[in-house]
């Protein structure tokens, strides 16, 4: 990436739409923006101040091809810490096209995917994890992991790790001092103290990765399997949080025979849900590889909605699957409220801890299966003003970090010198510095952008 260039990019989705944003950023985008840009005031861009804007037309080749509004940030006050014009046009799929060729004939070059933030990363307006947090404000799926991701950009993570890397750089200076110049007047490195601040930054740290399972939850949802014998209304429940006719529901017993899979997002959380065959011992040969892959699912997921007939007696399908679930986060779904009630829901009460009645077919009971689902993930007590942890990159690098306090504790406790416990301060603190993007290669930094968007 060459700094030096200015860049241009549509930052708006590529379709029809009532308006679209063609950012430009780099030392030479306002001068570029004004080689196209009239304003109806007659004002040239670059005589305007910073967070001002002018409606104006944009002309190639003497030709009017849109009006639209310019709006002017001038370094280092934009995202990216550049010289920045937006301009915002007319939300065509071809006029934008062409006002973002004007811009490239003006002077600008195409944006690379995610460059815009990586430009914001390279002149100080983000770290890494922050600039990772707006990859995941976009492909946020719910009020709760915008939440999240917004408190991470905002630099809630990036503070605790400033302040866990600040306590640790104290520690490793004052050692690194008291070992390098023993004639100086140094406070002795006293080992209590040592072992306090380290246990301190050690629990910190666990805190950070216990967080990560949560932010898995927020971000990518739960795995969830639907299953139950045949006829048990699995599809009409699968419909319901679909909000539409995903599976097929008919009255015949044995209607689903493979995995029907729909991600939905119920307030604050996401579900991944599989919709499965009837359990039970099937007829013919479809139907039993059907009923292997809803077996399958069954053992995989992460949650399982079971669900059961009320309007019938508890069968012998219905106890196996009962018996199949027992280690898995489970809640029983007793189905059919709406008829006559033949079931005895003793046997399901005693082996759910989570059992609630609803009528799949009249959209009753659906609240106390979200609720129920929040209770069993205890979604409602992740604390999203909290910093959580998204990434397998964010993860092991806290690891990695914690492993190395530990191991300098366990140095302090064993009696080995302080140059042992040093050394694995410092390498604490150096995977600190490859998490906040401080101390890192041009590798890493091309993984973290390489799934932006363009234009972002
Ligand atoms: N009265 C009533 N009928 C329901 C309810 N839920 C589902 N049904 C009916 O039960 C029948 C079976 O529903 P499905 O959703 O296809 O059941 P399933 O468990 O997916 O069945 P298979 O795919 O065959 O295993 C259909 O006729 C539904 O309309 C409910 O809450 N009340
Ligand atoms: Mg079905």
């Amino acid at each position: 990436m060459d700094i030096n260039t200015t860049i241009a990019a549509i930052s708006t989705a590529k379709s029809s739409a009532g308006i679209s944003v063609i950012r430009v950023s780099g030392e030479d985008a306002i001068t570029i923006a004004d080689r196209i840009f009239k304003a109806r005031s007659n004002t040239k861009l670059c005589d305007m101040k910073g967070y001002t804007c002018a409606l104006g037309d944009i002309y190639t080749d003497g030709e009017k091809i849109d009006e639209c509004i310019a709006t002017v940030f001038r370094a280092p006050h934009s995202y990216t810490g550049e010289n920045v014009v937006e301009l915002s046009c007319h939300g065509g799929v071809y006029v934008t096209a062409r006002v973002l060729r004007a811009v490239y004939d003006a002077g600008a070059i195409a944006a690379q995917a995610g460059e815009f933030t990586k430009r914001a990363f390279f002149n100080g307006k983000l770290d890494l994890i922050e600039a990772e947090a707006v990859m995941d404000i976009i492909s946020s799926r719910s009020k709760a992991s915008v939440r999240a991701a917004l408190e991470v950009k905002d630099g809630a993570l990036s503070k605790q790790i400033d302040e866990i890397k600040a306590a640790l750089l104290n520690k490793a200076a004052h050692l690194n001092a008291w070992a390098d110049y023993p004639e100086e007047d140094i406070p002795e490195v006293e080992g209590g103290e040592l072992l306090s601040a380290l246990t301190v930054a050690e629990t910190k740290l666990k805190d950070i990765i216990k967080s990560y399972d949560n932010g898995r939850i927020l971000k990518d949802g739960i795995d969830s399997a639907i299953v139950g014998k045949p006829n048990v209304g699995k599809s009409t429940l699968m419909n319901l949080l679909a909000g539409y006719d995903k599976s097929i529901v008919t009255s015949v017993a044995g209607t689903t025979r493979d995995i029907v899979e729909e991600s939905v997002s119920l307030n604050d959380i996401i579900l991944n849900l599989s919709d499965t065959a009837g359990i039970h011992e099937a007829g013919d040969e479809i139907e039993s590889i059907g009923v292997e892959k809803a077996k399958k699912k069954l053992s995989s997921a992460s949650l399982i909605l079971c669900v059961f007939d009320s309007s019938n007696e508890l069968e012998k399908d219905d106890l196996d699957i009962i018996g199949s679930v027992k280690n898995i986060p489970s809640i029983a779904i007793i189905n059919k409220s709406d008829l006559p009630q033949k079931l005895d829901e003793e046997k399901i009460k005693s082996n759910f801890k989570e059992v609630i009645r609803m009528s799949a077919k009249n959209s009753a009971g659906i609240n106390d299966l979200i609720n129920a689902i929040k209770r069993v993930y205890a979604v409602g007590d992740i604390d999203t003003t909290h910093a959580l942890i998204y990434n397998e990159r964010q993860r092991s690098l806290t690891i990695k970090a914690r492993n190395c306090v530990h191991d300098a504790i366990e140095a302090l406790h064993i009696g080995m010198t302080f140059d042992a416990v040093t050394v694995s301060i410092e390498e604490a603190i150096n995977y600190l510095c490859e998490l906040t993007g401080e101390r890192v290669t041009d590798e890493v930094v091309d993984r973290v952008f390489h799934n932006f968007c363009v234009g972002k």
